[in-house]
């Protein structure tokens, strides 16, 4: 018989969010705005036309934050900070926000006085609106990293000692295709004229993706020369993967297509950072578009992750297609499905429309990982779901959010099994999220919080009965040592 699956007494659990999707308060204490301000004004954007103004109102609510965190019995917490709050031009050149930064230092001190260990993400999106237009933000390579890398050894001398855990960037992957080639997200490029003005989505995803790898890896070498020894922190970028199954597994076509759709999503990032180089695949595919790394790059690029973040939600199937693929295309000449050949379907629907769980996938995941990057430490830095027409549900039927349990129940066993089973070298894990947000494009219809939001009751904060499970499952499998 295997063993039971378990999880060492230090793993780090607790929760996340983002600035954009909770804080609010754009104007306060002298915030400018920030490509996603910029982006949700615009006519058409966001589902229900709303905007980060007021969200969770948490730039005001950091103590209510801080409480619920202690309810949920938080070890850690996972948050962004917003570079406009903190140079508010965003520049190398532009004054640092006083008052902005202490907020931020102020905050993590009270969740260390709480007993809650601070992850902070230094970039969730929210680029400094003035940096897109007064050089084309993540398209201008030389004054992207330069300003990224001064903004962060800002972040990392006023944190001091404080923070031991950093990610540089939350999913470039969104950042670049959902930007700049689909202009789902801010800044909203595409080649595709219906959606946007401007935007060539041929190449200019590679091109962003390759300025964010560079940026990161700026910001990990200044980090490690000046900071890490004194601080003891640690530092990497998290990157969202699905996990990929193939369509019909006795084709080796699709096969072949599956491990195609993880290189083009996931090792884009992940094999320059642990090989100096882009995978064979996508090079073979994308040609000259796909920028190339100088051997100077290269060599700074690699070996950039102390620790691998892991953001992972869904599972899909992967089936081949036959005719060549577009300059646009982003998959790698496939499609995903949520139904296999023999007609199994992925899992069940949720509010949105990329969702459906599947928490084997997890576990075949973070395998997939942890073998071809030679078992890194990795941090799950978000994991959960929405659920379908929980808006629509009167208060007291919403908190009870038993999808949402089964949801964490399913797939923080199966990251335990990884772990027990499977050598994978997992140390951590947020859920997502602390509380309903601002999703995106999706607005505020589509909740992922394990605490409900009242967004019309003064922005009041409920724990729905997935706050209390995902501290119940944890303790289980940490307490049988
Ligand atoms: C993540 N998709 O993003 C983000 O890091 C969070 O800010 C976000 O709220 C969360 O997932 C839930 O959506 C994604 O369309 C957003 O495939 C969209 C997609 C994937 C990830």
């Amino acid at each position: 018989m295997q063993p039971e699956s378990k999880l060492p007494a230090d793993f780090l659990w607790g929760f996340a969010t983002a600035s954009y999707q909770i804080e609010g308060a754009p104007h306060d204490d002298g915030r400018a705005d920030s490509i996603w301000d910029t982006f949700c004004r615009q006519p058409g954007k966001i589902a229900d036309g709303t905007n980060g103004d007021v969200a969770c109102d948490s730039y005001h609510r950091g103590a209510e934050d801080i409480a619920l965190l202690t309810e949920c019995r938080a070890k850690a917490y996972r948050f962004s900070l917003s570079w406009s709050r903190i140079i508010p031009l965003g520049g190398r050149n532009d004054p640092v926000n006083e008052p902005g930064l202490r907020h931020y230092v102020q905050f993590v001190d009270d969740l260390i006085a709480a007993g809650i260990e601070p992850m902070v993400t230094l970039y969730h999106w929210d680029l400094p609106d003035n940096l897109d237009k007064r050089y084309g933000g993540l398209l201008n390579k030389d004054e992207f990293v330069q300003d990224y890398a001064h903004y962060a050894r800002v972040v990392f001398a006023a944190m001091g000692t404080r923070v031991k855990y950093y990610v540089t960037f939350n999913e470039p992957w969104c950042s670049s295709i959902l930007g700049y080639s689909t202009g789902y997200f801010a800044p909203g490029r595409s080649s595709d004229r219906s959606k946007s003005a401007a935007g060539d989505s041929s190449r200019e995803p590679w091109i962003v993706g390759h300025n964010l790898l560079l940026a990161h890896a700026h910001a990990v070498k200044i980090f490690r020369e000046e900071f890490k020894q004194k601080t003891g922190g640690q530092i990497g970028i998290t990157l969202n993967g699905d996990y990929m199954y193939p369509w019909d597994p006795e084709d080796p076509r699709d096969v072949d297509a599956a491990q195609r759709k993880h290189e083009f999503s996931i090792s884009w990032f992940a094999d320059p950072v642990y090989f100096g180089k882009y995978p064979d695949s996508m090079r073979k595919q994308l040609k000259e578009r796909l920028p190339e790394f100088s051997p100077e790059e290269a060599a700074l690029v690699k070996g950039s992750n102390d620790f691998y973040g892991m953001n992972h939600y869904t599972a899909n199937y992967v089936k081949h297609v036959d005719s060549e693929p577009a300059p646009e295309d982003f998959l790698g000449n496939l499609e995903c499905t949520f139904e296999s050949k023999a007609g199994e379907n992925i899992g069940p629907e949720t509010q949105s429309p990329w969702l459906r769980p599947n928490g084997l996938g997890f576990r075949k995941l973070l395998k997939w990982i942890s073998d071809r990057y030679g078992r890194p430490a990795i941090y799950v830095t978000e994991n959960g779901t929405s659920l379908k027409g929980e808006n629509e549900l009167p208060l007291d039927r919403l908190l009870q959010d038993d999808f949402r349990v089964q949801y964490f129940d399913d797939y923080i066993r199966a990251m335990a099994d990884a772990r027990t089973h499977d050598g994978v070298d997992v140390r951590g894990y947020m859920a997502w999220s602390l509380m309903d947000n601002f999703e995106w494009a999706e607005g505020y219809e589509t909740r992922f919080g394990v605490c409900y939001v009242d967004y019309t009751g003064g922005q009041k904060r409920y724990p729905k009965k997935s706050a209390k499970a995902i501290g119940d499952i944890f303790e289980a499998l940490m307490k049988q040592h």
